[in-house]
């Protein structure tokens, strides 16, 4: 367990369970709906999200004003100096704990590969969410799409949006693409310690990072209505085939986000209230990637960026993340209390960023680069790592509360 403040945790979690229990019973007593309806400042999108889903989206809100989950992409697939090593991971290696979160990539999966496009088998993919899930722990999936129209990889300008829209040559195509995710999500199906039958809710953030031009499916080759109903078909589409697991985080890239003009730009190709659940934002830009300024400057645009972000979440009704980002080969000792902690304790509004996650670490044997987000042992930043671990604020996956149902 990890050896930080749990009593208050604890105690803090008691009161909390007293009230809702108090609301709980009004809710069941006025209305007879489940304890599950219970917080109602928020609507979710899938109206049938299963109960374990709801749970998570609820426990997520009701964290995130006191913690933020930390996460990190592929952290049991690889890391910099191992791979196919079962319970490994580079998180885990530095700190005892695997992370709150872990990020997964369908990148290949409607092209019928078995593994992604970093190598990832989707078999061992789905084996290790089953597992995290049993753990307690939560996923997120991306989809570095090939595009059904070229067969190109994600990073090419073609406009193809248009063709797999409704309507669009290729939308019979597309319905097949996303038919590989539903198989593929069929497969997430548990027994739980009840016995039931669970299928794992995922936090799904397709379509990312489409406030910049490298993708298919980003601005400039693609007009803005296009992309949402790119994304509302899509949430349509698996809703209509059974899906019922997903909460839908969107994540555009504040690379391309005016700090000035932060709101009208990141709902550039915003799919509407009704679709999404998580405002997500991808951000390297505040997080090293911009050596031309200060890193006193840098920190004050993240500041911002998370003021923004969650000011916005919260006039919405949705749930702020950073959901991706991070430093490629992390080049300061101090970066994780100094770029990351401070900035997101900084005040009550930055404080309620639910959670944060880091890309992965990319195995340098097998992809012979250096491109890492999180620490290893031994790498300069890992004691910084282990003081950010040991934080209150910070939730890894040895302190996270029963994520998947609320507690009465
Ligand atoms: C990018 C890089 C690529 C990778 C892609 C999908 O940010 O990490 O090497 O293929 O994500 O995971």
């Amino acid at each position: 367990m990890k050896k930080k403040n749990m009593s208050c945790w604890r105690s803090g979690w008691i009161v909390f369970c007293s009230i809702l229990l108090i609301a709980c019973n009004n809710t069941d007593a006025q209305s007879g709906t489940s304890e599950m309806q219970a917080d109602d400042s928020y609507q979710m999108v899938d109206h049938d999200a299963s109960n374990e889903t709801r749970a998570l989206l609820a426990n997520l809100y009701r964290i995130k004003n006191n913690h933020m989950l930390f996460g990190h992409q592929d952290t049991l697939a690889y890391g910099v100096k191992w791979q196919g090593e079962e319970g490994r991971s580079d998180i885990k290696d530095v700190t005892g704990s695997f992370p709150a979160l872990y990020g997964w990539e369908l990148g290949g999966l409607g092209i019928g590969q078995e593994a992604n496009l970093d190598k990832v088998n989707f078999a061992n993919m789905q084996r290790w969410i089953k597992e995290v899930y049993l753990r307690g722990g939560v996923n997120t999936i991306s989809w570095h799409m090939y595009d059904p129209v070229t067969g190109h990889n994600s990073w090419t300008k073609d406009a193809s949006v248009q063709h797999l829209v409704p309507g669009g040559k290729a939308h019979d195509k597309f319905k097949q693409y996303l038919d590989t995710f539903v198989a593929f999500n069929q497969q997430l199906k548990v027994t739980d310690k009840q016995g039931n039958q669970v299928s794992v809710p995922i936090i799904f953030r397709p379509w990312h990072e489409h406030t910049g031009d490298w993708f298919w499916w980003g601005k400039g080759h693609t007009a803005e209505k296009d992309y949402i109903a790119l994304w509302r078909f899509t949430v349509d589409y698996l809703k209509s085939q059974g899906v019922h697991n997903l909460i839908y985080a969107y994540s555009p890239d504040r690379g391309r986000i005016a700090l000035d003009n932060y709101e009208a730009d990141y709902l550039y190709g915003y799919p509407g209230d009704d679709y999404v659940d998580v405002l997500g934002i991808d951000t390297y830009t505040d997080l090293g990637r911009d050596e031309s300024i200060t890193v006193a400057q840098q920190k004050d645009n993240f500041r911002r960026t998370l003021e923004y972000t969650v000011e916005l979440a919260n006039k919405k009704h949705k749930l702020p993340a950073v959901s991706e980002g991070g430093w490629d080969g992390i080049k300061a000792d101090n970066y994780w209390t100094d770029r990351i902690l401070d900035v997101v304790t900084h005040n009550d509004t930055t404080r309620q960023i639910a959670y944060l996650m880091v890309w992965r670490n990319a195995n340098k044997q097998r992809e012979n680069k250096d491109h890492f987000y999180a620490p290893y042992p031994g790498h300069p930043s890992a004691d910084n790592f282990k003081q950010f671990y040991a934080d209150p604020y910070t939730l890894f996956e040895d302190s996270l509360p029963d994520m998947y149902r609320l507690h009465r």
